[in-house]
């Protein structure tokens, strides 16, 4: 297999090439267990680890590397590699960990598209939805709306559900699909397209492993993680999050997520409520929390109607949460400084004494 059927392409190249990565070979993380790693080059699979320095100067879960990353490894034996550089990401898929807030963790990086997949029976709520098109707009990964499970619905109860989803979301593509009869299959493998990442999101239980399995024409996910040991008596994950299919589009699979929390998601909500934010230029105090201010624009909206109630109330939850977040990052980086602080001191006194 070649680089570029991994996804490679010519920044990545540049950036080996002025790192004066040579020495080293060039890899796509595959899959991650517990900071572990699968590594996939030119020459076959590894099971990788990070290097020490990397380990000590990592200061949060973005210095780890994710499956989707780019490295620079190197290898021992056939089977063996360590990781010494990640390649600059153009996309991270990232959300906030449930309970701890301020807690980031990485879902995948280098991702072109994520198929947020819903389906229609129990699961299906446009609040998530909404939230996991939040996280795709501030990760730079373009969403695409994928409902599965229709064979458990009538098609008029269907064309409600799209209808539904329109009033709130605008110009994401839609596709429906059941994994049972394979209807919406053949739309699916028409926008798949070469070298391009593909990250599945969505609940536990929605069909994401299946829809992989089939497009993929083996069983190559499992629900759950098998362990198995190897020679050096290490043991790692077997299953592979990131698959390359025949038609040469890149899938990556991803557990279920109960809850997704919304990270620094600045401009992620700006661009999911672009009516919201365009609405509120208009109000009439410049702090206006859109709740209860006289003058408030956005209230306006949602009083006539031009804007979903639902959505509004939605909006309102997710920008709490983001401040939310953000206090408490500002508080740990506070937290990390002083720390920081006294690691300093103690390492001058160390040298102090040593004389
Ligand atoms: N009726 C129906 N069942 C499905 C469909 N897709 C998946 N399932 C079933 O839903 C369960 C969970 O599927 P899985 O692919 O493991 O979901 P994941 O957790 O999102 O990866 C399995 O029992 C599947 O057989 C579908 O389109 N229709
Ligand atoms: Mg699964
Ligand atoms: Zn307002």
């Amino acid at each position: 297999m070649k680089l570029e059927d991994l996804g490679y392409n010519n920044q990545l190249e540049k950036f080996r090439i002025d790192n004066n990565l040579n020495n080293f070979e060039t890899g796509r993380v595959i899959a991650e267990h517990k900071e572990r790693y699968i590594v996939r080059t030119t020459k076959g699979e590894f099971e990788a680890e990070i290097t020490g320095n990397m380990c000590f100067t990592a200061k949060n879960r973005e210095d780890f590397p994710a499956v989707g990353d780019w490295v620079a490894v190197s290898t021992y034996d056939s089977d063996f590699a360590i990781i010494h550089k990640i390649f600059p990401r153009f996309s991270i898929i990232k959300r906030q960990a449930v309970g701890q807030f301020g807690e980031i963790q990485v879902i995948a990086t280098n991702i072109d598209y994520a198929f947020l997949v819903q389906a229609v029976d129990r699961d299906f709520n446009i609040n998530r939805l909404e939230r996991y098109l939040t996280i795709c707009n501030s990760s730079k990964v373009s969403p695409i709306i994928i409902l599965s499970k229709i064979d458990l619905i009538s098609e008029r109860q269907l064309s409600e559900i799209l209808a539904n989803i329109k009033v709130r979301i605008k110009n994401v593509p839609v596709i429906a699909i059941s994994n049972e009869s394979q209807d919406g299959y053949e739309r699916i493998k028409t926008i798949l397209e070469k070298g391009k990442t593909y990250c599945m999101l969505g609940s536990s239980g929605v069909g994401k492993s299946t829809l992989l399995n089939n497009l993929s024409g083996s069983t190559l996910m499992r629900t759950d993680t098998i362990s198995r040991s190897t020679n050096r008596g290490r043991h790692v994950t077997s299953h592979r999050e990131l698959i390359v299919l025949e038609n040469g589009g890149i899938l990556v699979d991803n557990p279920g997520m109960r809850e997704v929390g919304i990270a620094d998601s600045t401009s992620g909500l700006e661009i999911t409520f672009d009516k919201i934010i365009s609405l509120s230029l208009n109000c009439k105090f410049k702090d206006c929390t859109h709740t209860n201010e006289a003058g408030c624009s956005v209230l306006e909206a949602v009083e006539k109607g031009e804007i979903d109630k639902n959505s509004y109330e939605n909006y309102l939850k997710m920008e709490r949460e983001k401040a939310h977040f953000e206090s408490t990052t500002a508080e740990r980086r506070k937290k990390d400084k002083q720390f920081g602080k006294i690691m300093k001191n103690y390492k001058k006194d160390m040298n102090k004494n040593k004389y």
